[in-house]
C-alpha cells in the first residue's frame, strides 16, 4: 500500500513539475481587444481564445476595451508593466497611438496591430494583420455598378449607415466605395451617418433617414456591417419599406457572418461583402516566425469575398447557396 502511495506521489510531482516548466515556456500575449459591438467581433474574440491556447504554446490575456481608445491605451500600459512577450491591439479608432506605441517599443515588446489599422508610422509597430477595408468598399461599389447594369437601373440614390467614426474599417469602406461612386454621374449619396457598427444604432439611423422627406425615393442602402443592416431592416419593416432582391431597396452589407449570409440566401440582403474575423491563425504563425527569427510580412490582409442573393449572376461575387451557408461557422 505504502509503495503504491509513494508511486502515486512521485507521479503527481513529475506532472506538477512538467506543468510548471511548460507554463514558463508559454508565450505571453496581451490583447487589447476593441469591444463586443458586433457578431463579427464576438467571432473574432472567440477565434483568438480558440487559437492562442496553452496547447499551442500561448498564455493569452484578452481585455474587452468596450470600444474606448483610452481603455485600450490603459490595457496596453498594463501589458507593458506585466512584461508580456507580445502585445496585440485591435484599435477602435486609428489615431492617438504614438505615445503608447513608443512606450512599448522602449520596453522592447513587439506590438502587432490587428483587424483595424493605426495612423502611426509603420516603424512604431512590428506588423499588421487584418482587414483591407478600402478594397471591401471598392468591391461593394463595383458590384453595385455591375448589378445596375444587369437590371437596367438608371440611377442610384444611396443612403449609407457608416461604422464607428474614425475606425479604419469605417474610413476604408467609405473611401473605397466613394472612389467608385465619384466616377458615376448617376449615383448620388443622399446621406452618410455613423451607426457605430451596432444593431441598435443602425435602427436609429435608419428611422431618422426614413423620417426625412429629402431621402424619399432612395433605392440603395449601404450598411457598413451586418448588425447595422439588421437594425435598418427592422426600421424599414416598421415603415413598410420593401428591400432585397424582391423589394424597392438594394441592401449592401459587410461582414458576411452566418446571420448576414442567411439573410442573403433568403434575398433580404442583396450583396454581403465578406470581412473575415478568423485572423488568429495568421497572428499565431507570425509570432512563431518572429520567435524563430525568420523573415515575416509587415502587412498581411486576410482574404475576403462577396456574396449575392440567389438568382443574381456576378463576376465579382459568389451566389449564395445552402452549401455556402453550411460552410460558415460564425
Ligand atoms: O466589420 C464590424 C466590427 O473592424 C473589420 O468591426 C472590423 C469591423 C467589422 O464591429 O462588424
Amino acid at each position: 500500500m505504502k509503495k503504491i502511495l509513494a508511486l502515486v506521489l512521485a507521479l503527481v510531482m513529475v506532472f506538477a513539475c512538467a506543468a510548471i516548466a511548460s507554463a514558463e515556456e508559454l508565450i505571453t500575449v496581451g490583447f487589447a481587444q476593441n469591444g463586443h459591438e458586433s457578431d463579427w467581433r464576438v467571432a473574432n474574440t472567440q477565434n483568438y481564445n480558440d487559437v492562442l491556447t496553452a496547447d499551442n504554446g500561448f498564455d493569452l490575456t484578452l481585455i474587452d476595451c468596450e470600444n474606448d481608445n483610452a481603455k485600450q491605451i490603459e490595457a496596453v500600459r498594463n501589458f507593458i508593466q506585466q512584461e508580456v512577450d507580445y502585445i496585440l491591439i485591435a484599435p477602435e479608432t486609428n489615431v492617438g497611438w504614438d505615445v503608447v506605441l513608443q512606450e512599448a517599443q522602449d520596453a522592447g515588446i513587439p506590438v502587432i496591430i490587428v483587424d483595424r489599422q493605426v495612423d502611426a508610422d509603420p516603424s512604431m509597430y512590428t506588423a499588421f494583420i487584418g482587414t483591407n477595408s478600402y478594397d471591401e468598399g471598392v468591391t461593394a461599389a463595383n458590384w453595385l455598378d455591375e448589378y445596375m447594369g444587369q437590371k437596367g437601373i438608371e440611377e442610384a440614390k444611396i443612403l449609407v449607415i457608416e461604422g464607428s467614426n474614425g475606425a479604419s474599417a469605417q474610413i476604408g469602406r467609405t473611401e473605397g466605395f466613394n472612389s467608385v461612386a465619384d466616377t458615376k454621374d448617376n449615383w448620388t449619396i443622399l446621406a452618410s451617418q455613423d451607426g457605430n457598427f451596432t444593431q441598435a444604432e443602425g435602427q436609429e439611423v435608419m428611422e431618422s433617414f426614413l423620417k426625412n422627406p429629402d431621402y424619399a425615393g432612395f433605392n440603395v442602402l449601404v450598411c457598413q456591417n451586418d448588425n447595422e443592416a439588421y437594425g435598418a431592416m427592422d426600421a424599414m419593416d416598421a415603415a413598410g419599406v420593401t428591400y432585397g432582391v424582391d423589394g424597392d431597396v438594394i441592401i449592401i452589407s459587410y461582414d458576411a457572418t452566418k446571420e448576414g449570409l442567411t439573410r442573403t440566401l433568403d434575398g433580404r440582403i442583396t450583396c454581403d461583402v465578406e470581412c473575415n474575423p478568423l485572423q488568429a491563425e495568421a497572428v499565431m504563425a507570425l509570432i512563431k516566425q518572429i520567435e524563430a527569427e525568420e523573415d515575416f510580412e509587415l502587412v498581411t490582409y486576410v482574404e475576403d469575398k462577396a456574396f449575392v442573393a440567389p438568382g443574381i449572376e456576378s463576376a465579382l461575387a459568389t451566389t449564395m447557396t445552402d452549401e455556402v451557408l453550411a460552410g460558415r461557422a460564425y
